[in-house]
């Protein structure tokens, strides 16, 4: 009993020194996985934040599985936990056992992904706006290949998820006023590297060896990366014959950027649970409710912005 007091009073005068909020909460966050370098940044972000703050993080990785996301939340739904954070692996399916946490007054964050349930069945959503994100990429493509006609193949990200259908969107939006540019082929690579280059090989041996793809637009750096690998084992040179665009701006999109294998990427910050546990505190605190989302900031990078400079910058930051 001693030794749970005076970590509660050292978590106390921590909280109190960082400044952030004293209350020693119990949140049950329901990680997706680690697919990708991104998720594995978030997952190692999020509990830095937790525990810059004092706050008791029960952790849950799903891999990949849905049903596995709702059967943790109902755990943290029976432990009685303050409130739930949630990276929805779809966008759908989530209404049950969202009204089960709202039934027991259980606050719940979405981070990183949004969901197509009634907005009163979360407290707010900590995401990028994913169309805009798929829109830079495309207006880059635009501006880069000009007037000459362009064949684009799309590595897809996980089918049904937020990032995945917004980020087509954008990027759709992009090139619709140029018919020079046309996407040749679009299928999902789950945002992994292995199904990045797997889908990629099969794109580039349906398009007669690749010599007439001129870009490939992956929702994600971890899918690039693989598609990269695939380019050179066709013996194409990625980032000139065919130009790689991406999103996320993980540090290993960096390094291939500087070495010409890669040419443009979306920042994402992993951060997405700073400001949840922000905004968890200020309605815990005096109820007051955030808005619905929250909104993170997304930033192009090219080979024009000393990539190993950034790849340096980015290694500190949880990847
Ligand atoms: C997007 C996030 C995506 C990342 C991928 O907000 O959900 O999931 O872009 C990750 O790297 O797999």
């Amino acid at each position: 009993m001693k030794r749970a007091l005076a970590a509660a009073a050292a978590a106390l005068t921590l909280s109190l020194a960082s400044g952030v909020s004293a209350a020693s909460l119990t949140v049950g966050f329901s990680q997706i996985g680690s697919e990708s370098g991104w998720r594995a940044a978030e997952t190692t972000v999020t509990k830095q934040e937790a525990e810059k703050r004092g706050v008791t993080l029960k952790f849950a990785d799903a891999q990949q599985k849905q049903e596995n996301q709702i059967k943790a939340i109902r755990g943290f739904i029976a432990q009685k936990v303050d409130a739930i954070f949630i990276a929805p692996v779809v966008a759908t399916g989530w209404d049950a056992v969202l009204k089960e946490a709202k039934e027991e007054k259980i606050p719940v964050i979405l981070l990183d992904r949004d969901i197509e349930s009634p907005k009163d069945l979360y407290l707010t959503a900590v995401t990028s706006d994913q169309v805009f994100e798929g829109k830079v990429a495309g207006d880059w493509l635009v501006k880069e290949i000009g007037s000459k006609n362009c064949k684009v193949v799309e590595l897809q990200g996980t089918t049904g998820s937020s990032p995945a259908i917004n980020r087509k969107k954008g990027f759709e939006q992009a090139i619709a006023g140029h018919s020079n540019i046309k996407i040749a082929r679009s299928q999902t690579g789950d945002f992994t590297r292995t199904k990045g280059k797997e889908v990629m090989e099969s794109f580039i041996k349906a398009e007669g060896g690749g010599k007439d793809i001129c870009a490939v637009y992956a929702h994600n750096d971890d899918m690039a990366v693989g598609a990269i690998q695939a380019i050179k084992e066709a013996g194409l040179k990625p980032g000139s014959d065919i130009k790689v665009v991406s999103i996320d701006a993980v540090p290993d999109i960096f390094q291939a950027m500087a070495k010409g294998e890669a040419n443009a990427t979306v920042e994402l910050t992993p951060n997405m649970a700073g400001p949840a546990f922000e905004a968890l505190n200020a309605y815990l605190k005096d109820k007051k409710a955030p808005p619905k989302w929250i909104q993170t900031e997304s930033k192009l990078y090219t080979a024009k912005d000393d990539p190993m400079k950034v790849y340096e910058a980015k290694k500190g930051l949880g990847y």
